[in-house]
């Protein structure tokens, strides 16, 4: 998992799903293994290669002869909407090229994925809610390394004329349920640069729609601080979100492995640079966490390294606090304890009328840390919030890994939202 995480620190999107294949393989050779068994580990094997590994898109070039039309296509439209995914993140080294060409192209922007951050914090053109709404009275959608996938309802999401400009290093992920007017097979960062120094880009005037879409944020703003102020059993998760939130400093990475907390994470907190978010993907694998933490501590041992656990997730890597103190790498990590799967049981419990296997206990996470030699925190009053994350900060900075287990209460905040 480490070894993963600083590959996919260096160089997102490249990471391979790390099932076995030797096993596998050599299945048949066991002895006693049934010849049945040998044909289903065999097409299972085969099914896995499929659909786990996700082989890493082929370094595509500039399409050069492309970048022009590209260019008269957004030079003509009045209402266009950018969405930079995380295979755009993938020149890592230079990524400020692109939060510059981003800038230039003055073209609204939602930020997907790896790509949170991209920006900063606040930037005129960052816009962070209301993507569906956007995306139906755009009448231009530029999809530069985003897949038309679930998250984009299938291509549901766009407006009946809307025109599609798909930028992709992937033949498969360029066409993925959308027939775009202008597909081209590039590298998006290359694309995007080039474009933003295209002369021709004369834009038209989206100043009105910029205000639109900026309305349309500061209205979803409003709405998440009034649910944040709703009073929940223990800690409302929103609130103590937002309290985060302000309490990150520019230097901060954030962590996010989980479901409905980190959902909820993902529409409050506010990144401050390119690359300071990792998550586990647009599947939500589980268990990334603390693998990922402990590469970007360790790669940016300056930086404050946020995790943000659900309760849930955090079973999969909870033991890794042993790692965090063995190799002085002081994360702080955030459980919001619910004590649920709190996305699979959202759906769940209404389809079926059943909580099995979602329910989980209010677990004593921080005295896990402890026994490891971290420092524990056992945060069950907003009051308390503030206090906590500054000492929290505190140990952190000297050198002692951190776990806040904070007492959340239920909201139905990420109620209609997909659960994988
Ligand atoms: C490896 C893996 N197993 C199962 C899932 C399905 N899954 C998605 S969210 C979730 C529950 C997560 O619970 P928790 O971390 O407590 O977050 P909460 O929804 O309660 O905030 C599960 C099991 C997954 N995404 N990845």
């Amino acid at each position: 998992m480490f070894r993963i995480s600083i590959r996919c620190l260096n160089n997102p999107g490249n990471v391979r799903f790390p099932y076995n294949s030797e096993i596998i393989r050599n299945w048949n050779h066991i002895p006693g293994s049934h010849p049945w068994l040998n044909t289903l580990m065999l097409a299972v094997g085969t099914r896995l290669r499929h659909a786990c590994s996700v082989t890493s898109p082929r370094p595509t070039d500039l399409a050069e002869s492309q970048v022009a039309q590209a260019a008269e296509m957004i030079a003509v439209s009045p209402r266009p909407v950018l969405i930079v995914g995380s295979q755009a993140m993938l020149n890592a080294a230079e990524i400020d090229k692109l939060a510059e060409a981003l800038n230039s192209l003055g073209i609204p922007v939602f930020l997907a994925g790896m790509a949170r951050g991209l920006l900063g914090r606040q930037h005129p053109l960052n816009m962070r809610h209301r993507r569906k709404k956007a995306l139906k009275n755009a009448d231009l959608v530029i999809l530069a390394g985003m897949p038309c996938d679930f998250r984009l309802d299938y291509g549901r999401s766009f407006g009946s004329g809307t025109k599609i400009l798909s930028v992709n290093r992937s033949k498969t992920d360029l066409r993925m349920n959308c027939r775009p007017d202008q597909a081209v097979l590039s590298n998006p960062f290359l694309f995007l640069c080039a474009l933003a120094e295209d002369s021709a880009s004369e834009s038209a005037d989206w100043q009105p729609w910029i205000q639109e879409l900026n309305n349309n944020d500061k209205e979803r703003e409003k709405f998440i601080a009034g649910s944040s102020e709703q009073t929940t059993e223990f800690i409302n998760p929103l609130f103590l979100l937002k309290a985060l939130n302000e309490e990150l400093d520019d230097n901060s990475v954030i962590v996010a492995d989980g479901g409905d907390f980190v959902g909820s994470a993902a529409n409050i907190l506010q990144p401050p640079g390119p690359l300071t978010w990792l998550d586990p993907g647009v599947f939500g694998t589980l268990g990334v966490g603390a693998g990922f933490a402990l590469a970007a501590k360790l790669l940016r041992p300056q930086s404050e390294t946020w995790l943000i656990y659900g309760d849930g997730a955090a079973g999969f890597s909870l033991q890794e606090f042993d790692t965090f103190v063995r190799h002085a790498a002081p994360v702080i990590a955030v459980i919001g304890n619910d004590a649920a799967w709190s996305q699979i049981a959202r759906d769940q419990v209404e389809l079926f009328d059943d909580d099995v296997a979602t329910v989980l206990g209010r677990s004593d996470y921080h005295r896990v840390a402890e026994a490891f030699g971290g420092r524990g925190f056992l945060l069950d009053k907003a009051e308390d919030i503030g206090r906590v994350l500054q000492e929290a900060r505190q140990a952190a900075a000297q050198g002692v890994p951190v776990l806040i287990n904070a007492l959340i209460g239920k909201t139905d905040f990420r109620k209609g939202s997909i659960s994988v």
